[in-house]
């Protein structure tokens, strides 16, 4: 068959309403490239009826082992201990895993993941906090963990600092302070580099100050990423926390007043941009968190690989409002989504302190 790009991909009608079209291409894109996972015959009647972009049926969470919507707001604050020095010790068990995840209904990705999720686990600490990660590769490939943080030349993560390149089998413990504060990442620094980071061998890591964040009714985690799903160095599929299309299907539930905080990082591999819109409101935006003045009023940002940063903002109106790539190739390859914002009071007491 022809080769696959992302662009033949919209062509071809995989996305939106001609789903027997999709499934027909799907199939042929399976036995050309990958193991067959369980077959999803159910069609999702209210994609049918409504006809957005977005794929017929749902991928297996569960045997996934991780759902995106969980993904939001499952912060790992370690295994808490107290050092001699009286500094508060949060320790992580992270382990290399090769493993097919199905991305989108009838498509599996064979990922190399962190504890068999994409993104990876969401380091939480307070800055200041000692941060001890113990890594153990289980993948069939060499990996490391590289954190975007300050840290000694040991614990950079790459090839040529410290242990170097894990092997299989091999293991070692990553061990740093918590600074500074903001929205930041880790991933492998294995090369070549961009294989090893679409493969999905990354994840945030959230520093509070040791202040705190001002009060937010939600803090949502959002990780923009994309699938190369035949590895022609270009993206099929985009998403954010997983899952193309995840919180179109699935919209983020929140209030009318209630203020949200969402940290956005950009890890997506082989396009140079991606962004962050949100209809019918502006949002503060801090960028990469390390200030607690925002640096803009805006529904638009764009961020380049690793860049991140902090959203804050409230809905005035009820309604379900999108949030997508303002790169509308991508939106419409799966990284769009919403929010479901209710009436205040319309689910509970419409107090919230
Ligand atoms: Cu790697």
């Amino acid at each position: 068959m022809a080769k696959i790009t992302r662009r033949n991909f919209l062509k071809t009608g995989l996305l939106g309403l001609a789903g027997a079209v999709g499934v027909t291409t799907f199939e042929h894109l399976q036995q050309k490239t990958y193991a067959a996972p369980n077959a999803h015959e159910g069609h999702d009647p209210h994609m049918e009826a409504h006809g957005p972009a977005g794929f017929i049926g749902e991928v297996d969470h569960e045997r996934n082992g991780f759902n995106p919507t969980d993904i939001l707001t499952d912060y790992d604050y370690g295994t808490v201990s107290t050092l001699e020095n009286g500094q508060t010790l949060r320790e992580y068990d992270f382990v290399a895993l090769d493993k097919n995840i199905e991305v989108a209904p009838g498509i599996e990705f064979p990922a190399w993941t962190y504890n068999g999720r994409i993104p990876g686990p969401t380091i939480r600490a307070t800055e200041g906090d000692r941060i001890r990660i113990n890594f153990v590769n289980a993948s069939a490939h060499p990996h490391t963990i590289h954190t975007h943080g300050i840290h000694t030349f040991e614990m950079d993560g790459v090839p040529n600092a410290g242990p170097g390149l894990i092997g299989t089998g091999e293991s070692y413990t990553y061990e740093f302070d918590a600074e500074p504060f903001g929205v930041h990442l880790y991933h492998c620094h294995a090369f070549p580099l961009a294989r090893h980071i679409a493969k999905g061998l990354y994840g945030a890591m959230i520093i509070d100050p040791k202040e705190g964040w001002p009060h937010a009714d939600h803090e949502l985690l959002m990780v923009m990423h994309g699938y190369d799903i035949d590895f022609d160095d270009e993206n099929e599929l985009y998403a954010v926390n997983g899952i193309p299309f995840h919180y179109q299907k699935h919209p983020i539930p929140i209030n009318v007043g209630d203020k949200v905080r969402v940290f956005l990082i950009n890890i997506l591999e082989f396009d140079l941009i991606n962004s962050f819109h949100l209809h019918a409101n502006f949002f503060d935006y801090y960028p990469t968190g390390t200030s607690l003045t925002p640096s803009e009023y805006t529904d638009t940002i764009m961020q380049t690989q690793a860049q991140r940063g902090m959203l804050e903002f409230t809905y005035k109106y009820p309604g379900n409002f999108m949030f997508h790539a303002h790169n509308t190739e991508f939106a419409e390859l799966g990284w769009t989504g919403n929010f479901n914002v209710q009436a205040e009071g319309a689910e509970e007491g419409a107090d919230h302190e």
